[in-house]
């Protein structure tokens, strides 16, 4: 059985749904940009760095831009991005996941954010939930994004917990990948189909308490 020691969260998709108002973000600007955006094609985004995202949807839409226009880009959709945070409550947090995060806290393991978000304290401060987390590794805070394991290496070395200890909670793939290339325990939350990778994959925390590690 697993002795997990920290838990490492996973920001969007896994303590707030914000990947939807990334979609929708994308989808405007690929819509602009004369391509189409579907929900299928906006999976391999998840996790992936805002500059990576980009990259890959002028790769699909076959359009080439110069390094000042995708700058621009980035910036408009990151605009867009942000109406969406701006208009959030608490209500926004996903079920389950703050009595999750109360009771990992009170079982005494540590606890950090790892997010390729650059937004990540800004929607942190929007839930309420800084407080939460002892460490927060952001966007801001690495060279290397997921499937690289850096955000959740750092994540682990910040919370003085050993990755074999670890466990991170992730709804993208690629965060999954980064977490089992660091050597730690991955549970999904979404789908097992898209998630299989995973010691285990849950399709949210309504419900689920500390019995969980016991399970991977
Ligand atoms: P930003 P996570 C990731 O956050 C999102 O899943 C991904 O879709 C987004 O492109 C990335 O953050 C960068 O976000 O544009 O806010 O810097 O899932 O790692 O918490
Ligand atoms: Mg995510």
């Amino acid at each position: 059985m697993a002795d997990i020691r920290a838990c490492l969260f996973d920001l969007d998709g896994v303590i707030v749904d914000t990947a939807k108002y990334h979609y929708l973000a994308w989808k405007r600007l690929c819509n602009e940009l004369g391509f189409d955006l579907t929900e299928e094609e906006n999976e391999s985004l998840k996790g992936i760095s805002r500059v990576e995202s980009l990259n890959i949807l002028l790769k699909k839409g076959g359009v080439e831009l110069s390094p000042e226009k995708r700058e621009e880009h980035l910036v408009r959709k990151n605009g867009w991005y942000l109406e969406y945070i701006d208009a959030m409550s608490t209500d926004e947090i996903l079920p389950g996941v703050l009595d999750f995060l109360k009771a990992v806290k009170a079982s005494g393991r540590r606890m950090a954010l790892g997010s390729a978000s650059k937004n990540a304290m800004h929607i942190l401060e929007a839930l309420d939930l800084v407080s939460m987390f002892e460490a927060v590794v952001d966007g801001t805070k690495v060279t290397c994004g997921k499937p690289h394991p850096q955000t959740f290496l750092i994540g682990a070395e910040a919370v003085g917990t050993a990755p074999a200890h670890c466990v991170v909670f992730e709804d993208a793939v690629a965060g999954v990948d980064a977490a089992l290339a660091g050597g730690m325990y991955a549970i999904g939350v979404g789908e097992q189909s898209v998630l299989h990778k995973a010691h285990k994959v849950i399709p949210g925390f309504d419900g689920r308490g500390l019995e969980i590690f016991d399970e991977i």
